[in-house]
């Protein structure tokens, strides 16, 4: 591979991000791993999972402006001031995002966009498709960087007068009928928006109640669209009698109020979709479009796909495996047909802990991550034991090799397995036991 690698860390104390340079500091935390994936853009790939999730998701909401070549690095104040995310939240930790350095990080959701687009373009109506990064633990279903889809949906005043709402709702609503592949609940929405306490004093109750209604039959029009696609290949779905359940859960988020999170019941387990509500007024305020009320939702893109194209480890998207992009094509969902599971390889490391307070599992995972790279597929806390004299804290993680392309060998995993416990004694300060 002769590409220039897009990020860099280099000696001087700089990380270099697309040319650009950032100084280092006491906040600065992106791995070399992460930063090797800033370049991949899964999501501009029309014939990737994500590229084509994206794709069909774009085409539910026709006059919504398509943007998904948004930079990943943003400032703070993007990622959670313009949000009015409190300087407190857990977000904010650097356990939890990735900094590169106090001020400029990796964007953790593509809310980051929100109010930047409708000051600078004063878009009323659009998506922003993007890679997200966030410090996690390492399973089947986590991975440090996923895909997030932003729908953003202002309503002026003179929307509301000429009938403009309830005429897109109307169409909507007849749409959904017909594909008629949901069945929706939303009786305890509706409970939440005649509760005058969730209201934001500027807000009129009528207005917020059309403009719930709009969210609501947006997203489950969008939800119908998508699965009405894939009703062939769910024999859940054959009978004409089940349909899939959609339901909204109260939600909770400093931009929005109310706020909902959807899920729809998928082969027996509620899916979380995704988080919405009605903007806080303040974010139009500072976008110069006060006069308007909006709403908000953030969907992400890899459970979603994990479902539709029946995709079992999260890691597959990241897949360089021929195996696995011939088998899809821009525009169709199909089912992933895997090629054979390679046999696991379980290691176990256990450490001390120089203090209880001075380690955080999210940089154990950040290192196993580096070193171990996509071999790894999981990683679980199996023990933790307090001396009874001296009180210190030993840890045993369990972690589980497994490559999703081809066998190793056993001489193989000794060595990542080696480098692995030099890296986690430099690195965190721990002794080995
Ligand atoms: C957010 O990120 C908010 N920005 C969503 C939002 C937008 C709310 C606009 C209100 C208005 P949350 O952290 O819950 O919220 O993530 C949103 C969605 O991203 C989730 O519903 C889920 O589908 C997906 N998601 C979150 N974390 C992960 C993860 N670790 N791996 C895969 N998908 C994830
Ligand atoms: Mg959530």
């Amino acid at each position: 591979d002769s590409k220039p690698a897009a990020a860099a860390v280099t000696p001087e104390g700089t990380t270099t991000v697309f040319g650009q340079s950032y100084p280092r500091d006491d906040y600065t935390n992106c791995t070399p791993s992460i930063l090797d994936k800033m370049d991949r853009q899964l999501h501009l790939n029309p014939a990737h999972p994500l590229g084509i999730l994206k794709h069909l998701i774009f085409d539910q909401f026709p006059g919504y402006a398509q943007l998904d070549t948004l930079s990943p690095v943003v400032s703070t104040q993007a990622n959670f001031d313009s949000l009015l995310i409190p300087a407190d939240h857990p977000s904010r930790s650097k356990h939890d995002a990735y900094y590169l350095n106090r001020t400029t990080m990796l964007r953790s959701h593509t809310s980051a966009h929100q109010v930047e687009v409708m000051r600078q373009a004063q878009h009323k109506a659009f998506l922003v498709a993007a890679d997200v990064y966030r410090r996690d633990e390492i399973d089947a279903s986590h991975y440090p960087v996923f895909h997030q889809m932003e729908a953003v949906r202002l309503v002026s005043p003179q929307d509301i007068k000429a009938g403009t709402i309830e005429r897109e709702i109307d169409r909507m609503k007849g749409r959904i009928q017909e594909v008629g592949v949901i069945s929706t609940d939303d009786s305890l929405l509706d409970q939440q928006v005649q509760h005058s306490t969730a209201l934001q004093p500027e807000h009129d109750p009528r207005t917020v109640a059309l403009v719930t209604e709009h969210i609501k039959t947006s997203l489950n029009y969008w939800v119908a669209g998508i699965f009405g696609r894939i009703q062939h290949l769910q024999p859940a779905m054959e009978s004409k009698s089940s349909k899939l359940p959609v339901r909204w859960i109260e939600g909770s988020f400093p931009f929005t109020t109310p706020s909902w999170e959807m899920e729809v019941m998928f082969q027996g387990n509620w899916l979380e979709l995704c988080g919405c509500g009605i903007m806080k007024q303040q974010l139009l305020r500072d976008a110069g479009l006060d006069d308007h009320i909006g709403w908000a939702a953030g969907f992400g893109l890899e459970r979603l796909a994990m479902v539709l194209f029946d995709i079992p480890d999260i890691r597959l998207f990241w897949s360089q495996d021929p195996r696995f992009h011939s088998q899809f094509q821009p525009g169709q969902i199909t089912r992933f047909v895997p090629f054979s599971k390679y046999p696991p390889c379980l290691k176990d490391v256990s450490f001390w802990l120089p203090t209880e307070t001075s380690f955080h599992e999210n940089d154990f995972m950040d290192v196993v991550r580096d070193v171990a790279q996509d071999l790894v597929e999981d990683v679980k806390l199996v023990d933790r034991f307090v001396h009874p004299k001296t009180q210190r804290t030993s840890l045993c993680y369990r972690i589980v090799y497994r490559s999703m392309d081809r066998s190793f060998t056993n001489d193989e995993i000794n060595l990542v397995q080696e480098k692995l416990r030099q890296e986690v004694t430099q690195r965190l300060g721990v002794s080995l036991r």
